[in-house]
């Protein structure tokens, strides 16, 4: 049996949301590849919980989140760094082990992997964010050619090493998504509400077609969601919190389509295909993850990026979309099994490496 040690994000405890999107990667990986036979465990920070899967909690102080740094902030490490921590644990056991995946969006899981003799798989759950980071990665992607995964072609296209990454995307558990053939008139926008997500652009469409809006997510940066309040006083939105996913999908399903705004390059893009999954078609500008997702004019419409005016013609031939569509998409590419399969394709080669 193969055992693999995942290394958590050290932004946050998994499962409190802290940890964005890379969170439901650990645990959508770790609960398809144990559920194939892999023993697997996982390392992160005190106060993590997965379903069903072994967590080593570390203590130490949690790492700044990279995007509140610029492109050539040093690298910096708290006292008593909890990646550090978990890093040594990693060393410590790493002889029962065939392989380490590691998770953290950081420069000294990469600095040290030449200093294990297990071999180490790095997911990159971002697009380039620091020039310290893009050199630390070229470096192991040169050393260490197909152990660089991500989620989509875009996000690669953004650092140096592009070609030599392993396009893996990402699922949900389809399980708990509710395919909805007949939904109402409201559209959705889903997400942390931070400039770098453009909801004000959602608001305008909404707007001038005066289709109601109903906006789930983390108010991230409060002065910007009290701006765009003040910049659309008779908008038609709604706020509606920040939902769990069971509570979420029964609301998304009922929605006539998703809006996604993102001015960042989305590295993937999860909402999409949650969205998909319960027969909801995606409205998203032609940028990053989602621009690999939606099948522009059969499970959504791609729209040139940051135009209102592209916004609101796609909002006005939603109907042309068959929602079946969809849902189909979601179970033919977005799946735990089709999200398992590229998983073990991308590690068969490294594994081969070490036992050779
Ligand atoms: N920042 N330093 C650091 N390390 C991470 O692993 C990290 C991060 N910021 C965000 C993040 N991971 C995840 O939310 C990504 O999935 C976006």
């Amino acid at each position: 049996m193969l055992k693999l040690l995942f290394i958590s994000t050290p932004v946050g405890a998994l499962g409190t949301g802290q940890g964005g999107g890379v969170e439901l990667t650990i645990q959508n990986v770790a609960q398809e590849l144990q559920q194939r036979g892999y023993k697997i465990e996982v390392v992160a920070p005190i106060g993590s919980v997965l379903h069903n899967i072994p967590v080593k909690e570390i203590p130490g102080n949690l790492q700044i989140a990279v995007q509140t740094q610029g492109r050539d902030t040093p690298i910096c490490l708290p006292p008593n760094s909890a990646l550090a921590n978990m890093l040594d644990y990693a060393r410590q056991v790493q002889h029962e082990y065939d392989l380490i995946v590691n998770f953290a969006f950081d420069w000294l899981p990469f600095y040290l992997t030449p200093f294990f003799h297990c071999p180490i798989a790095h997911f990159i759950s971002m697009g380039s964010m620091t020039e310290a980071l893009d050199q630390i990665m070229t470096q192991v992607a040169t050393n260490y050619p197909q152990t660089i995964g991500v989620y989509t072609k875009s996000q690669a296209a953004t650092f140096p090493f592009a070609d030599t990454c392993e396009i893996l995307s990402s699922a949900i558990d389809l399980s708990l998504y509710q395919f909805v053939p007949h939904p109402e008139k409201t559209l959705a926008w889903l997400g942390r509400i931070a400039p770098e997500k453009a909801l004000e652009d959602a608001v305008a469409a909404v707007n001038t077609t005066g289709t109601p809006l109903k906006i789930y997510g983390k108010i991230q940066d409060q002065d910007y969601w009290q701006q765009i309040q003040q910049d659309f006083p008779h908008a038609p939105i709604e706020y509606m919190g920040f939902l769990s996913t069971q509570e979420l999908q029964q609301e998304l399903g009922q929605c006539r389509a998703l809006l996604m705004t993102p001015r960042w390059i989305e590295a993937f893009g999860n909402v999409a295909i949650e969205a998909l999954a319960c027969g909801v078609p995606v409205i998203a500008y032609r940028r990053g993850g989602p621009a690999e997702i939606v099948q522009d004019g059969v499970t959504g419409f791609l729209v040139e990026p940051d135009s209102i005016e592209g916004l609101v013609t796609a909002i006005d031939q939603i109907d042309l979309i068959d929602r079946r569509k969809c849902r189909q998409q979601a179970e033919a590419e977005y799946s735990l099994t089709a999200l398992g399969d590229r998983f073990s394709l991308w590690f068969d080669p490294i594994l081969k490496t070490k036992n050779s």
